[in-house]
């Protein structure tokens, strides 16, 4: 049964538009990760993942909440695959569990968990859908937590494992491979902040982690390459454009330092085989961070990508203090200020400092305190301003040369919010939990037309 009743929120016919077209082939998806969709968390021979003990941990969740059952999409992803066709989404970005692929962390790989992504592979390309597929989103085996996680250098070596046996079974079926979803979240709220599982709050070991993830990285995309002829690989870092909150020399010298932290300690090693100095020498002051790069790591860490996946959410403004600063109106998520000139601005930026690599927005959306009404509607007009105000500010980029191919809008349907549980709605599809029903937001059918006409 159709989803999108065509014009059913649209008393007045279709939004308005700006009148900006894309050009001719560009993308347009929707992102999804694993654990905040799939349910069936012991299905078929998954093993618990970090995530699965975090949410069990009291007090981490909000609301006690788990991915256990989610949108269930692990059994109902047929219909979200229609859903996504009546959409008209050109490209579809999901994550593989790592957990369902290899349930203690290292080989031998599980088969009826690689059979689900196949599925969900094939089930895209039936519909006309190109699938994208990330590799980590988060959800590291609790098999591999216990003998270090990201803070033992092996856990990179058993990622390039995983990534070979995933490659080697789906190849050129997925043209885009993504990596790492976000390694400084991973970083920064699973080891800075402890908000994200696994839960610490220890700079020395959260840098060490990033050493770890970005050699993950490099050790995949050496172990990927010869199963792939045609598909590209690319890392997907979320990026945080950084500007002073005022004119001080200090606000100036604090901003360049967030930015080193925020920005290029994930992008110089990838794209320049070197780590930020500004960055290196804050870091020595919190952790041994580099006591852990041994010879050839840089090396690994800069093997070729073809892409770059962006994710943008937000900027960061920073204070002579080194505090970070709200300058603009903030979305149901504490962290995010709406600025869509960052999106430009980063955009631009990756060009102008690490060249002219292909970008794809791989992430982008809000939470907007999303209520289904009593007629069964949901209204959520501020996610189609933001869309509109987003996809405008990536039609600038694309104007100044930037080479952007692609925007995945965050996310197709509600999920599991990581601490917030399921209280955030991110989705362009409101998920009834209770029943599992699902319902085309207002947000649905305005990017439903902005795909079909390819202009905003
Ligand atoms: O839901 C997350 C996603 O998993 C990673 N990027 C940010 C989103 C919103 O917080």
């Amino acid at each position: 049964m159709p989803v999108l009743t065509r014009r059913s929120l649209l008393e007045g016919g279709p939004e308005p538009q700006l009148g900006l077209t894309f050009p001719t082939g560009f993308v347009w998806g929707a992102a999804t990760s694993a654990y905040q969709i799939e349910g069936s968390a012991t299905a078929d021979g998954r093993s618990p993942s970090v995530w699965d003990t975090f949410c069990r941990t009291p007090g981490k969740v909000r609301n006690g909440d788990t991915g256990d059952v989610a949108a269930d999409h692990y059994r109902r992803y047929a219909g979200d695959l229609d859903i996504m066709k009546e959409l008209g989404l050109g490209s579809y970005r999901f994550s593989i569990a790592w957990p369902r692929i290899m349930p203690d962390g290292r080989g031998p790989v599980n088969q009826k968990g690689l059979d689900f992504y196949r599925r969900i592979v094939d089930g895209l390309h039936e519909r006309g859908i190109t699938p994208m597929a990330t590799l980590y989103h988060w959800d590291t085996p609790q098999a591999l937590q216990d003998e270090g996680g990201w803070e033992n250098r092996d856990t990179a070596y058993r990622f390039a494992e995983y990534a070979a046996a995933v490659t080697a079974a789906l190849g050129d079926a997925v043209p885009t491979w993504l990596t790492l979803n976000e390694p400084k979240t991973v970083v920064q709220n699973g080891y800075l902040n402890g908000g994200h599982a696994p839960g610490f709050t220890d700079p020395a070991k959260a840098y060490v982690v990033a050493h770890h993830l970005l050699l993950a990285h490099g050790l995949a995309v050496q172990a990927m390459r010869p199963n792939l002829d045609t598909a590209r690989i690319g890392p997907a870092p979320n990026l945080h454009p950084c500007y002073p909150a005022d004119d001080s020399p200090e606000a100036a010298a604090q901003t360049l330092l967030m930015d080193g932290l925020e920005n290029r300690l994930y992008l110089d090693p990838i794209f320049k085989g070197e780590y930020p100095a500004d960055a290196l020498e804050a870091i020595d002051a919190m952790s041994p961070m580099a006591k852990y790069v041994q010879d050839q790591d840089l090396k690994i860490i800069s093997s070729p990508i073809d892409l770059l996946a962006v994710q943008y959410y937000t900027p960061i403004y920073v204070a002579a203090t080194g505090e970070t600063v709200q300058k603009h109106p903030l979305t149901e998520a504490f962290w995010q200020q709406i600025y869509p000139q960052g999106l430009t601005d980063i955009l631009v930026r990756v060009k102008e400092d690490y060249g002219d690599v292909p970008l794809s927005i791989t992430e982008n959306g809000l939470p907007c305190g999303d209520v289904l009404d009593a007629t069964g509607k949901v209204d959520d007009s501020a996610r189609v301003e933001f869309l509109r105000d987003h996809f405008a500010a990536a039609h600038a980029a694309i104007e100044a040369g930037v080479n952007l191919e692609s925007y995945h809008v965050w996310s197709f349907m509600d999920n599991f919010e990581w601490q917030e549980g399921f209280e955030q709605r991110w989705g362009l599809i409101y998920v009834d939990y209770e029943s599992q029903q699902r319902i085309a937001k207002r947000s649905a059918l305005y990017y439903a037309d902005v795909i079909a006409t390819n202009t905003v």
